[in-house]
């Protein structure tokens, strides 16, 4: 069946609804050993909602050619001065390359090569961003208010997160004196 599309509704009420739609919640307990600061990151409440993710999956995981889209909502806020922020992935299939686009809010979209080297681009409504294959990708909520940001990734990219997980970024977004800096 067809499934009509309305992206005004999709990106302003983040209501599309289905099977192939899946929502998931990010809570800070699952962000453990992301954030620098750990005395901070203790402090917190860990059912604390740090982001939602709905995925639109026309097709099965792991088909080739096809095409997935997400949208995602990043609440404001830091450990310590850390802002909140996605966990990050490189893909399983690593030269799968993804759109990022800006809906909502304000932010930062942290790049890091295999070289690990790591660059920044700011995120905002309309604000589009190319991610070529073997860039792992996260995002950081910069500012005081929702960070809603849309995604579109092939259907057989899949999700590394081990890698970010074991050595993490070379490079960390802080609040340094009100500016967002990469350290
Ligand atoms: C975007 C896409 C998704 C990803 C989500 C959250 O919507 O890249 O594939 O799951 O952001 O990012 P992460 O999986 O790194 O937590
Ligand atoms: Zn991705």
């Amino acid at each position: 069946t067809n499934r009509i599309f309305i992206p005004e509704v999709f990106f302003t009420n983040n209501c599309l609804t289905g099977e192939d739609v899946i929502k998931s919640t990010r809570v800070l307990g699952e962000l453990d050993g992301i954030f620098g600061d750990r005395q901070a990151f203790d402090g917190m409440d860990k059912d604390q909602v740090i982001y939602q993710v709905s995925s639109y999956l026309p097709v099965l995981e792991n088909t080739p050619g096809g095409l997935f889209m997400g949208i995602t909502t990043l609440y404001p806020g830091k450990v310590g001065s850390e802002f909140f922020m996605t966990k990050g992935h490189f893909h399983s299939n690593s030269d799968r390359a993804e759109f990022y686009w800006g809906v909502e809010g304000e932010g930062m979209l942290i790049l890091m090569n295999e070289q690990r080297e790591v660059w920044a681009e700011r995120i905002f409504p309309g604000s589009l961003h190319y991610i070529p294959g073997k860039v792992a990708h996260r995002v950081a909520n910069t500012g005081y208010q929702k960070l809603v940001f849309s995604a579109c990734w092939p259907s057989d990219a899949g999700h590394d997160y081990a890698t970010i997980s074991a050595a993490g970024f070379a490079q960390r977004l802080i609040d340094v004196n009100g500016v967002p800096t990469l350290v």
